[in-house]
């Protein structure tokens, strides 16, 4: 099996486009999908401050050292979620990536928004489950951090991950959803501008750049993680992604040639009475949930 693009010896196939790659042209290859991305969907300019959310894991990692050699200005954000020896293992993978390449990263532990608690505990106390709360504690510190910093917020989400999503979405008709599934959210009040410029490169491209490039992420996966029906999304889009190469790609693809259709009116928002930022009802999410632990 050689290179198609340099003739070396390869060491992966992508069949969804039908080529063979060795590591530094598969390096090169997922370069120029995420230069793509950042062309087609518009996703970053120039000179902006991109903040990249980093959780220790392969895309994460790899798009802040990806979007760091294309010439962008950036800082790691890393949340510390207190979800045990997991949470430190992780903190500790992106500390060396960023001492290793003198690059900044700020640090938030929702430890200390929440008197001590980590996720599993407030978990068991306002009796939801971990990834619900999770989500909603990650999304709203991500924002915050970039929005008052300025920054546009960039994250890890691969072509499985969006095209799981989007499964999820599509079987449930789940418009409001279907309206914000974009590479790039545009910033408004109380809102950092997101971007996920790896949409186009799927998970196994991802880890053959991560470890190509001697990048040294945590394969542990979180320990709430398994039995999530994102998992089984992808499981299915792989089958069919084996039976017909590329059809993870085009899903996703011809998806955002349409996606307008389903960008209706946006819902009305009003600025959250604790913190200020914007929510549907008098508190936003976050501050409801410090308040029900007050009580
Ligand atoms: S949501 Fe759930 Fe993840 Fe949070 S609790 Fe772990 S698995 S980390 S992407
Ligand atoms: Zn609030």
């Amino acid at each position: 099996m050689r290179c198609r693009m340099c003739g070396q010896r390869a060491v992966l196939r992508l069949k969804a486009y039908n080529i063979n790659l060795c590591q530094e042209c598969l390096k090169k290859f997922v370069r120029r999908r995420v230069q793509k991305a950042i062309r087609d969907y518009r996703l970053l300019k120039r000179d902006d401050r991109v903040l990249v959310a980093v959780s220790g894991g392969k895309d994460s990692l790899s798009l802040w050292d990806l979007l760091q050699g294309l010439g962008y200005r950036t800082k790691g954000l890393y949340i510390h979620l207190g979800i045990g020896e997991y949470s430190d293992r992780s903190e500790r993978a992106v500390l060396e990536f960023a001492r290793q390449r003198n690059l900044e990263v700020h640090i938030e532990r929702v430890r200390d928004h929440f008197d001590g608690l980590g996720i599993p505990e407030l978990s068991r106390l306002d009796h939801r489950p971990p990834c619900s709360l999770c989500g909603m504690i990650k999304r709203y510190l991500m924002n915050k951090v970039a929005y008052e910093g300025g920054w546009t917020l960039a994250t890890g989400h691969n072509l499985d991950d969006e095209a799981a999503a989007l499964l999820g979405n599509v079987l449930d008709w789940k418009e409001g959803y279907l309206a914000r599934q974009s590479p790039r959210l545009e910033p408004r009040e109380g809102f950092a501008a997101r971007v996920k410029p790896l949409v186009l490169c799927s998970e196994r491209e991802m880890a053959a750049y991560a470890i190509s490039s001697g990048i040294q992420y945590i394969l542990e996966e979180c320990p709430f993680s398994h039995g999530a029906t994102s998992l089984l999304y992808k499981d299915l889009l792989n089958q069919l992604e084996e039976h017909s190469p590329g059809s993870k790609l085009r899903f996703y693809q011809n998806f955002l040639k349409i996606a307008h259709l389903f960008r209706t009116e946006q819902v009305q928002l009003t600025p959250c009475q604790n913190c200020g930022y914007p929510t549907t009802g008098d508190l936003c999410n976050f501050c409801r949930l410090k308040e029900r632990l007050s009580r």
